[in-house]
C-alpha cells in the first residue's frame, strides 16, 4: 500500500517524548512493503529511488499497533502508530477511508 501521509513524531525509542523542534508535521509519500513503512520525502515519482534520508525515516511495523487518534482533534483523519520499541508517530491520511485502510494494513501484516 502507498499514498501520501503527513507525519508528526511524538515519542522516540523507549517512549521518550520527542523534543521541541522535532515535533512538526511533515509530508511523505509512504510505501508499506512487508514489515517496513518507507517514508519518502519530496515530489512523488513512481520510479524514484529511496534516498539515504528516506531509509533513516523508515519505520519497522513488526509488532507495532496502529489506531485512530480519537483524542487528537487538531487535524482530521489522524492515526497513531506505536512501534515495538515504543516510538509513537501520528499520521494524517488524506481522508477517513485512507486512514482506515492504513490502520487495517498495518495491523494485519
Ligand atoms: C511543534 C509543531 C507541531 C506541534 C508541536 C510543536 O513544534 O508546532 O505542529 O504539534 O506541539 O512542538 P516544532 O516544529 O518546533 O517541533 P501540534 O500540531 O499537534 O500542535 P506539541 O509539542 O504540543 O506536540
Amino acid at each position: 500500500k502507498n499514498g501520501f501521509l503527513v507525519r508528526k513524531v511524538h515519542a522516540d525509542s523507549d517512549g521518550k517524548r520527542t523534543p521541541r523542534g522535532k515535533r512538526g508535521w511533515k509530508t511523505f509519500y509512504a510505501i508499506l512493503k512487508g514489515l517496513i513503512l518507507y517514508l519518502q520525502k519530496g515530489e512523488y515519482r513512481p520510479d524514484k529511488q529511496l534516498s539515504e534520508e528516506d531509509l533513516k525515516n523508515a519505520v519497522s511495523i513488526h509488532h507495532s499497533l496502529a489506531m485512530k487518534a480519537s483524542d487528537y482533534s487538531k487535524r482530521p483523519n489522524v492515526f497513531y502508530l506505536r512501534t515495538a520499541d515504543w516510538r509513537v508517530y501520528l499520521f494524517q491520511a488524506p481522508n477517513a477511508e485512507q486512514m482506515q485502510s492504513w490502520i487495517t494494513r498495518i495491523n494485519t501484516v
